[in-house]
């Protein structure tokens, strides 16, 4: 049987406690399948595209039939449908025990429990969406904040693939013009002004590499922004984490040292996802289970977007606070932004005032009281400021989604790169030819027109099931 000729089924929406589950067959016998499980008035009452209430009873268990639910049932004729075949729709009641006896009885009546992403690779297949679109309906389900979801529309809506085609088509203008030359290469002749054909190819390069590079802020977007929360015992820095929480995630006491593991949370500010992660402290330690905290903290550290380091303005700073600032310091990168919480601000200021002044010299500071809440929306405030200097690579929404797609940008700038070079050491049109069409293979890669089997199935094996 070829892959097609199975009509599958599955669940689309999640196993477990809720009001409604939701079942999608998909193939040849889908209508054949469905009706096994209905009265004959019923299925004679099905309309395309209507939803009709109906009894759904089991099928092939012991000659006997049980009613299972009753529920809605939506047939939709090929091929203007989601996969392009005869879909049904079955909308029974949720929990566990229904859906999963009528997905049983529609195997028996003749269907296949779908693979992971069987549904959606389908409709890449039968031409119904593209690959960008595809890639783009698994990362809905997966999207946290609305940033991420906008980017992921500006996949799913076709945006993104129909720019990548606009790229490709200049590319394949250039290609034209050198394979026009190449046609008539003993009269030697030249349609393709050199200056033009440069500056094209310079172009290109500029749009590629941008285009490469908005992975790093795709990836910020999806995967959050990392904010360590680094100071010495008791400044407050679990209170800080629950207060961005707003939940009381950390264990906070008057006792230093309570955070003895590093405690990782995402949460969404002004649409964007950040993960803090409160970190046990980065000195020196002896016992074993210290130490790994310690351990876990610096990588924390190293790993980071952002460090807020956080001091308690109620205390003069000590020789710790310093070590850590000139730990923080030394380590930091290029990119890492620091921001200094000056927290417990609801308690008498103590001396040090022009100690503290010279700690924070430089660097942004931001006054906060953890129990009062006050400073919280500055605090927020300077989080998206320094979250878009993480974006500076780029402001348009012109991004990829995900590695595979940065990859075949790269391979289509490296081409171009090729080319330019080929171009300038004066290399025959073969050579820069060759260039191009790599450059245009990987566009076409990118947005699914040419694929492979291995890349089909890794892509959709990581979809879940029902997709
Ligand atoms: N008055 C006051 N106390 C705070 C503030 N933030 C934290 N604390 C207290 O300081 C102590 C240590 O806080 P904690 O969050 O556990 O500090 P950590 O060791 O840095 O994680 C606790 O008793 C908190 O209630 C604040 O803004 N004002
Ligand atoms: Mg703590």
């Amino acid at each position: 049987m070829s892959q097609s000729d199975r009509t599958i089924a599955a669940l689309a929406t999640r196993s477990g406690r809720s009001a409604l589950a939701v079942i999608r067959v998909s193939g040849l016998r889908a209508f054949q399948v469905i009706r096994q499980l209905l009265s004959t008035e019923d299925a004679e009452r099905l309309e395309d595209r209507r939803a009709s209430l109906v009894s759904l009873y089991s099928f092939g268990e012991d000659n006997r039939r049980r009613l299972l639910d009753e529920c809605i049932v939506v047939p939709y004729t090929a091929p203007e449908t989601f996969t392009g075949e005869d879909i049904v729709e079955i909308f029974t009641h949720g929990g566990r025990l229904i859906p999963s006896l009528v997905l049983q009885s529609l195997v028996r009546a003749g269907a296949d429990l779908a693979k992971p992403g069987e549904f959606t690779q389908r409709a890449f297949l039968n031409g119904k969406i593209d690959l960008a679109k595809a890639e783009a309906i698994d990362s809905l389900s997966h999207a946290d904040t609305t940033v991420e979801l906008d980017l992921i529309h500006h996949h799913y809506s076709g945006q993104f693939s129909s720019e990548i085609k606009k790229i490709r088509s200049e590319i394949t203008d250039l290609l034209s013009l050198l394979e026009l030359e190449l046609d008539f290469a003993e009269e030697d002749v030249e349609f393709a002004d050199r200056a033009e054909l440069r500056s094209r190819l310079d172009f290109l390069e500029s749009l590629l590499h941008k285009l490469s590079h908005s992975y790093q802020r795709a990836h910020l977007i999806r995967e959050g922004i990392r904010v360590a929360i680094i100071g010495k015992p008791n400044v407050g820095k679990s209170s800080l984490l629950n207060l961005l929480l707003k939940r009381e995630r950390s264990i906070v006491t008057d006792i230093p040292g309570t955070t003895r593991d590093v405690i990782e949370e995402a949460v969404e500010i002004r649409g964007q996802k950040y993960v803090f992660i409160d970190t046990a402290g980065i000195r020196e330690a002896d016992d074993i289970v210290e130490k790994e905290g310690v351990r876990r903290s610096q990588s924390a550290l190293e790993n980071a977007d952002v460090i807020m380091l956080v001091i308690d303005s109620s205390r003069s700073l000590d020789r710790e606070d310093w070590e850590i600032r000139q730990r923080v310091l030394q380590q930091k990168t290029s990119t890492q932004g620091i921001i200094i919480i000056n927290n417990k601000t609801d308690l008498d200021v103590q001396a040090g005032v022009e100690e503290r002044r010279s700690f924070c010299a430089d660097m942004i500071t931001l006054e906060l009281s953890c129990v009062t809440g006050d400073g919280l929306e500055a605090l927020e405030k300077s989080l998206t400021a320094a979250t878009h200097d993480l974006y500076a690579s780029g402001s348009d929404d012109f991004m990829v989604l995900n590695l595979r797609q940065k990859n075949a940008v790269d391979r289509a700038l490296s081409a171009v790169v090729s080319a330019k070079q080929h171009f300038e050491e004066g290399l025959s049109q073969e050579f820069i030819a060759t260039d191009i069409r790599h450059a245009i293979d990987a566009l076409s890669e990118l947005i699914g027109e040419i694929t492979t089997e291995d890349v089909l199935g890794h892509i959709f094996s990581n979809f879940c099931i029902g997709k």
